[in-house]
């Protein structure tokens, strides 16, 4: 089956009891047992729950995997990965990712004793550098959350592999219509499913993918054991979501590459961060694993962080608004908003400017959006 088919029909076969064409909500905690110890299929909604089975059926799919395990956020998912290691474990993450993903790494998980070396992982001489005995895993995000760096994954797939690693890839701003890590060699995909799988702003949710089975048993007992769940309804609503997939995901990117090329023109804009770009650097690698460079384009305005802001809040159609990937366009200032959390120093040394703005890019008609930026941008 092709991926717009799976995204409407893996997991999701009319109800046996009804005949309901859509999986329906399974909204109960709990169900009744015949006797001690013998149950239906399910016992605990913890454990499982049918709307969430069909979702985790579903997105596995969507990525190549055999394996999905559904989460309450994507930090959750990120946090549930975590549990894999131990004391005394490290682990090397690409430098620009999400600021509650480094805040997560230095604070709660450092707090275990795991350890985080934060690198260019578009570097791989950088990565290989950060090895050590007790390296684990590499995590990558790609492209990266505010500046869509871009890190080749089958290079990174055959370090990690040499070395006896594991490669996680947060694939949360490609989403499985364009990119599916797992076939260019990773071991497990992480998303935020708030973002472009659910796709409609409404739901927030996590998911992690992989092939291994000895993984996918190891999370789906963390999953249960930890306990961050998605409930049935936000499980449904995400399902609901997923199975335009493919056709949004067309749309955000056909916006986004005219919302890029009309800033690299504007006289406002100093640069543009957008991967579909010829001249951005990692074009050439996003060209072979990717299908496309979605719809998150970052840019850095002419002017101080006075202007960014003033830019942020004169939008009418773009929202200001932390989160992307749904429908509606959203303007943000990642040093103020969702990279507060990454230390001043840090932001500046990875490049989140003061004057950095990311937009994600909706699937509103295009006419509309480049008017609305203009006014803000001229503003
Ligand atoms: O918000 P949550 O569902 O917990 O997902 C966390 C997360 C993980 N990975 C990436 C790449 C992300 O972008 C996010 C969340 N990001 C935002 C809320 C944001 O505005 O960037």
């Amino acid at each position: 089956m092709k991926f717009e088919t799976r995204a409407i029909h893996a997991g999701q076969e009319p109800d046996k009891l009804t005949g309901a064409v859509v999986v329906p909500i399974y909204q109960t905690s709990t169900y009744a047992q015949p006797e001690p110890g013998r149950d239906l299929g399910h016992e605990y909604t913890r454990t499982s729950n049918p709307t969430r089975d069909a979702l985790q059926t579903c997105v596995a799919a969507l990525e190549g995997a055999g394996h999905g395990v559904a989460f309450a956020s994507g930090m959750a998912a990120t946090s549930t990965v975590m549990t894999l290691f131990e004391s005394g474990d490290h682990i090397i993450s690409t430098d620009d990712v999400y600021g509650g993903t480094s805040r997560v790494f230095g604070t709660v998980f450092r707090g275990f004793g795991l350890h985080y070396t934060h690198v260019d992982t578009s570097d791989l001489e950088a990565v290989e550098a950060a090895i050590r005995p007790a390296t684990k895993m590499i995590w990558v995000e790609t492209p990266t959350n505010p500046l869509l760096v871009v890190s080749d994954l089958v290079k990174l797939a055959e370090l990690a592999h040499a070395h006896g690693l594991l490669l996680a890839v947060d694939n949360t701003f490609m989403s499985p219509a364009l990119q599916r890590p797992l076939e260019l060699g990773a071991d497990l995909v992480v998303h935020s499913t708030t973002k472009y799988i659910g796709g409609h702003s409404d739901v927030v949710g996590g998911f992690v993918a992989t092939n291994d089975d000895d993984l996918a048993d190891r999370l789906a007992f963390a999953q249960n054991a930890v306990g961050a769940v998605p409930g049935p309804f936000d499980s449904w609503l995400t399902l609901r979501g997923v199975k335009t997939l493919g056709i949004r995901m067309r749309a955000h990117e056909e916006n986004a590459g005219q919302v890029a090329r009309f800033l690299v023109e504007h006289s406002a804009v100093e640069d543009v961060l957008w991967p579909g770009l010829p001249e951005h650097p990692g074009h050439a690698v996003q060209q072979r694993q990717a299908t496309g460079s979605g719809g998150v384009v970052s840019f850095r305005v002419r002017g101080n962080q006075e202007k960014a802001c003033r830019v942020c809040s004169k939008t009418k159609l773009f929202v200001l608004a932390e989160s992307l990937g749904g429908v509606e366009s959203l303007i943000e200032h990642p040093a103020i908003m969702t990279h507060a959390s990454v230390p001043a120093e840090q932001r500046r040394a990875r490049g989140i400017t003061d004057n950095l703005i990311r937009v994600s890019v909706g699937i509103e008609h295009i006419d509309d959006l480049l008017a609305d930026l203009d006014q803000a941008l001229l503003g």
